[in-house]
């Protein structure tokens, strides 16, 4: 298990330093957040991040997204000049020393939450997620709070884009998938790197776009398209971890053995009610995930791949990315170090 840390790059308040003074710390997740989707990433930055990286004896091996142009997802013929232009990615990111690029193929959206400042007792912060505060919001009003989300589409843009979703199901969607695997996926062989696909968050529709990275039924259909090790899974513990028929163990044990999971981000979760969730800290009491049990599994599949602990709490008065403060992630990543050495 290599431990990494998700970092935003120049404009991150969490310094290299800082990340790299958190015990038995791997290296950084990153990415070049400064390109559109759909873009070339310079080499010049790519090799920055990492030559940052390792000056502070942190290592760039994963790259969390390289994003997913929405002419890809909704199949339109424009699709084969964004295709492209991914494998154009790949490429420079091997050569970069990237053995593992995370992305999603979530319609529009990327993660969703109603509050990113929700107040727990102890006058810590969290990210949540009310189902009907998400669906009091009208995307087509802008009325939108969305974090991790490109919201650099106008209004109407948004609109628009709204509407082409509307001929496409889940079907056609996960079709559109299987055209983007099969395009790319031979280079990412060559090149010895490995896809892994982030599940959708939360795992159901939302706002009326279709889902399909969602349970463990549709990881396994997802994983037939091409069965390689350059075709896994990021395996988000609070993602899918927020639909409580979702096994979490079960699936690392599953889909683990085979060397399908390249990435975990690891998080709890607490179930408040249906389609209710809050973000809280690691540790098992504090959620519905048994995180021990989780690492378990991966200690059952002898997991060597990257994991990173995912969103934190604001704690300690920190100010900066909801989510991707220092501290909370930091006692995140050693709370899990310690289940892995305890588990050993
Ligand atoms: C949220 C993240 C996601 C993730 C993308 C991967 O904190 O886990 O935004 O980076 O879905 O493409």
């Amino acid at each position: 298990m290599k431990m990494t840390f998700r970092w935003f790059g120049e404009s991150d308040p969490v310094s290299l330093k800082n990340i790299s003074q958190i015990p038995l710390m791997h290296g950084i997740v990153s990415a070049c957040y400064d390109v559109p989707v759909g873009k070339e990433w310079k080499d010049d930055s790519i090799n920055s991040i990492k030559s940052r990286a390792n000056a502070d004896n942190l290592s760039f091996e994963v790259v969390e997204s390289v994003p997913v142009h929405e002419d890809i997802k909704l199949g339109k013929k424009s699709r084969d000049e964004y295709i492209q232009v991914y494998i154009n990615n790949i490429k420079k990111l091997a050569d970069a020393g990237v053995k593992v690029i995370c992305y999603n193929f979530m319609p529009v959206f990327d993660w969703l939450r109603s509050n990113l400042f929700y107040e727990n007792k102890d006058g810590s912060t969290a990210l949540i997620y009310r189902e009907s505060e998400i669906l009091a919001m009208d995307p087509n009003k802008g009325e939108l709070s969305l974090p991790g989300w490109d919201s650099s589409y106008t209004k109407e843009e948004l609109k628009s884009l709204l509407g082409e979703y509307k001929n496409i199901g889940e079907e056609k969607l996960f079709d559109n998938l299987a055209y983007f695997i099969r395009g790319i996926i031979k280079t990412c062989e060559e090149r010895s790197v490995k896809m892994a696909i982030h599940p959708d968050d939360p795992p159901w529709s939302v706002f009326n776009l279709p889902r399909i990275i969602t349970n463990g039924k549709n990881l396994g259909r997802f994983l037939d398209i091409y069965d390689s090790e350059a075709n896994g899974l990021t395996l988000c513990t609070g993602s899918l971890g927020c639909s409580p028929e979702n096994d979490i163990a079960g699936m690392i044990r599953e889909f683990g053995r085979n060397k399908k999971i390249g990435f975990i981000h690891a998080r709890n979760v607490k179930i408040t009610g249906e389609r209710d969730f809050n973000e809280t800290a690691h540790p098992s009491s504090y959620g519905s995930l048994d995180m021990r049990e989780i690492v378990r599994a991966m200690r059952d599949i002898d997991f060597d791949g990257y994991i990173r602990p995912d969103h934190g709490r604001m704690i300690w008065g920190e100010t900066g990315k909801p989510g991707y403060g220092l501290y909370d992630r930091a006692l995140g990543a050693v709370y899990l170090q310690g289940l892995w050495e305890g588990l050993s």
